[in-house]
């Protein structure tokens, strides 16, 4: 009843927001992906980079909407901490309405894709589409 009194009272709407995760190994560069993506000019710390505890969620990344450039589409970012221990927190906010963003460091010895792959498919659901960026 709830859902049927706010579409007589407010209508219908498209909201054209979603959720994009960036995960990887810890240390893989996504925060500095984050801070990236809101600020192109952002200068990569030459000193380390403090460890992201939890998750880190930036609001309010806009673009154009691919379909129709005239409307906005607007991407809230979730950036999380890739330490082992930090896991069990990710069944919390992975799920199957995402885009996932998995970022590994190519100088690294392992940037284990098969265990975030995994995990993408687990909780993200297994219908994904993949697309590779170097
Ligand atoms: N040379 C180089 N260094 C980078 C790049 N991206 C990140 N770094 C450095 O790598 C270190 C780790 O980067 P972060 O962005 O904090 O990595 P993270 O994946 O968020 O790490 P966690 O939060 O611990 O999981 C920092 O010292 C960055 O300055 C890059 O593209 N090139
Ligand atoms: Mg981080």
């Amino acid at each position: 009843m709830d859902y049927f009194n706010d579409l007589e009272k407010y209508g219908e709407f498209e909201i054209l927001e979603g959720k994009l995760l960036i995960i990887g190994e810890p240390k893989a560069g996504k925060t500095t992906l984050r801070k990236k993506i809101f600020d192109p000019d952002y200068k990569v710390p030459c000193d380390e980079e403090k460890e992201t505890i939890g998750v880190q969620i930036q609001k309010g990344w806009n673009f154009p909407f691919s379909k129709d450039p005239t409307k906005t589409f607007t991407a809230n970012i979730w950036d999380f901490g890739g330490q082992e221990r930090q896991y069990p927190l990710h069944q919390f906010f992975m799920d199957d309405v995402s885009c996932y963003v998995l970022v590994s460091d190519d100088r690294a010895d392992n940037s284990n894709m098969d265990k975030w792959f995994g995990m993408i498919k687990l909780l993200g659901g297994n219908t994904f589409k993949c697309f590779g960026h170097s």
